[in-house]
């Protein structure tokens, strides 16, 4: 491990807090109190943290409609966050977009995206303001395996190639699109593909931060260097349905118990860093808390939080130059 404690205790403590933000929505949604769809991260975190503890303030990233984890590994506020999804007028957006359009302009989070593979094209853009700053900046597009079958994911590799953009393709495989299985969907397998393009592919196990952050370090820093556009490959899992009320019956019974019970992405970094003896547990157990008191007061204040009147609603519909 080449981190620093203090980069570990980051990165343990941003995995922390989306598992904590998704576990809790989980349990909020059914409430009622939270409209649209609402699609959880849970199990990913490895992926979303491991990338972006690699990325500087002036780097981009765009999301998925899975982006809650993408938008705090980029250090989005979790209260901003979580009023944005339940539809509050101090939330990220103004409470417009909710769950699948948090955006962060100043965090260089330029938006999740409820079309899937949309996000494609404007990384490609954000990755062509990169090259003319010319300050070593890069541009991230996070992409599922049912998205990379997108025929914007195609158009923006073989753009970037073409243009030699400092363009990061991470490639979520959580083994579903929807309800089909990736092995069903995806005509062949998504690193020769994507190298197909042109485009090399760092591979990395995405229950393991640490497998992630160095392949994502590889990748982002070829791409920093004018070397063209990377791929990082992860797998994993998603715990939870779809959607939130997705009964999942298409997931064999016990398939992620077995998950939560073996490759977990938390329980995977509690046991390195404490086997490394880096921290105690009971030192993990103290960002624990806090993150969960953390999560307690955004929802508490989100619920209560002031509802967007119609000036906000009619705000920013258009453009004025
Ligand atoms: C252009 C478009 N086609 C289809 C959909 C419906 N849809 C929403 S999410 C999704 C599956 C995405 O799967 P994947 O990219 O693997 O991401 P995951 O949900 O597994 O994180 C589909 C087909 C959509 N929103 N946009």
């Amino acid at each position: 491990m080449q981190q620093s404690p203090e980069q570990i205790r980051q990165a343990y403590r941003q995995m922390r807090l989306i598992r904590e933000f998704e576990e809790r929505l989980h349990i909020e949604n059914p409430k009622g109190e939270i409209a649209g769809f609402t699609h959880l991260y849970s199990g990913q975190e490895a992926i979303a943290v491991g990338v972006c503890e690699n990325l500087r303030d002036g780097d981009y990233i765009i999301s998925t409609h899975r982006g809650h984890g993408h938008c705090l590994a980029k250090g989005c506020d979790p209260r901003g966050m979580m009023h944005e999804i339940y539809g509050r007028a101090d939330g990220l957006g103004k409470g417009r977009g909710g769950s699948m359009h948090i955006a962060d302009l100043d965090k260089g989070m330029l938006g999740a995206n409820g079309i899937v593979g949309a996000g494609q094209p404007i990384a490609v853009g954000a990755a062509l303001a990169c090259k003319a700053k010319g300050d070593g900046s890069v541009s991230v597009s996070f992409t599922g395996d049912g998205a990379s079958n997108q025929g914007t994911v195609f158009e923006a590799m073989n753009m970037a190639v073409v243009l030699k953009l400092p363009k990061v393709f991470v490639l979520e495989n959580n083994g579903y699109s929807e309800h089909t299985g990736a092995s069903y969907g995806i005509g062949s397998d998504l690193k020769t593909r994507t190298e197909g393009f042109g485009i090399p592919v760092y591979e990395a196990d995405g229950f393991d931060y640490f497998s992630v952050y160095d392949a994502a370090r590889e990748a982002i820093e070829a791409a920093r260097a004018g070397n063209g556009p990377v791929a990082v490959l992860a797998t994993a899992t998603r715990y939870f349905g779809h959607f939130e009320g997705d009964p999942q019956n298409y997931r064999a019974k016990d398939e992620v118990k077995n998950f939560r019970e073996t490759v977990d992405a938390m329980k995977t970094i509690r046991e390195k860093v404490t086997g490394a003896g880096i921290f105690t547990a009971e030192e993990l157990d103290e960002i624990d808390a806090e993150v969960l008191a953390l999560i307690d007061s955004a929802v508490e204040s989100a619920r209560n939080g002031p509802v967007p009147g119609a000036d906000i609603m009619m705000s920013d519909v258009y453009l004025d130059y």
